[in-house]
């Protein structure tokens, strides 16, 4: 039999349902993960239309990590189109299972998002892309070795990261890069030889997070938009490695820029 407790496509219909309940609405727009960095950028965005804890929602686990903040905030838009926002995403590195990485993908998608923003905070491997520079995902490279598909199911991925939302995103902020997110498994950051072969298989960018994401999110046909924030220079690309409190204070100089990306962007997706 299939129930929500083995088909994660079955839980996810049933957090949906839930959160629409809860909140009073029948469906949302969009949906924006925040990932380490990002907290910052996305206040005030939108009219905050309400907030719940995630592990309220079925399935969803409270995050380990201190600072990966774990709710979800319902936010109407300036043009009236209602986002789910997730102030912090299960990682691969926990150890829960893909599944649980995806769980909110698939549950704004049961929630009827058409489009979904996938944020990160991750290394740089261009020593010039300095921390606080935000990047848009071109494409991406999966090295963790999971998937969240299972049997026969050949989603495309030519272009995983949508071409349309990318060119808006440059209409907003015609001066972001582009770039190429190769995710590691994690947690431990990568050694320098493994950040030099990151470089070498046409990556930009290394983070633990995104791309089982975005494979989940193209399963069930939502556009993704992916954005990164460079935190720091991969391990070996900066020969001085740069102190905590230098890369805290570059996120927080980014945060306007990403303000104002996100408010923008938030409207014409
Ligand atoms: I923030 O340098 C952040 N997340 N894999 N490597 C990987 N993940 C990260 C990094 C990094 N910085």
């Amino acid at each position: 039999m299939v129930t929500a407790q083995t088909d994660p496509r079955a839980l996810a219909a049933e957090a949906a349902a839930t959160l629409t309940h809860r909140f009073g609405i029948s469906s949302i727009d969009l949906a924006l993960v925040l990932g380490s960095g990002w907290s910052g950028a996305s206040a005030g965005v939108g009219e905050q239309l309400g907030e719940c804890p995630l592990e309220e929602l079925p399935g969803f686990a409270k995050p380990v990590v201190a600072g990966h903040g774990g709710a979800l905030k319902l936010i109407r838009t300036g043009t009236g189109k209602v986002a789910a926002l997730f102030t912090g995403r299960t990682h691969f590195y926990e150890g829960r299972g893909v599944a649980a990485v995806v769980h909110g993908v698939r549950t704004a998608a049961a929630a009827g998002a058409s489009a979904i923003v996938l944020t990160n905070g991750c290394g740089g491997l261009h020593a010039d892309w300095a921390p606080g520079t935000p990047v848009l995902i071109r494409d991406h490279i999966n090295l963790t070795g999971a998937t969240p598909l299972e049997g026969a199911t050949f989603i495309d991925l030519t272009e995983a990261y949508s071409a349309r939302l990318r060119a808006l995103a440059h209409e907003v902020d015609p001066t972001l890069l582009e770039g190429v997110y190769v995710q590691f498994r994690g947690p431990q950051y990568e050694t320098p030889a493994e950040v030099r072969m990151a470089k070498v298989l046409g990556g930009d960018l290394v983070g633990m997070s995104t791309t089982l994401e975005t494979i989940a999110a193209r399963e069930a046909g939502l556009e993704v938009l992916g954005i990164s924030l460079v935190t720091n220079p991969g391990a070996g690309i900066s020969p001085t490695p740069l102190e905590h409190a230098e890369v805290i204070a570059a996120g927080k100089a980014a945060e306007p820029r990403l303000r104002a990306l996100l408010a923008v962007l938030l409207d014409r997706l």
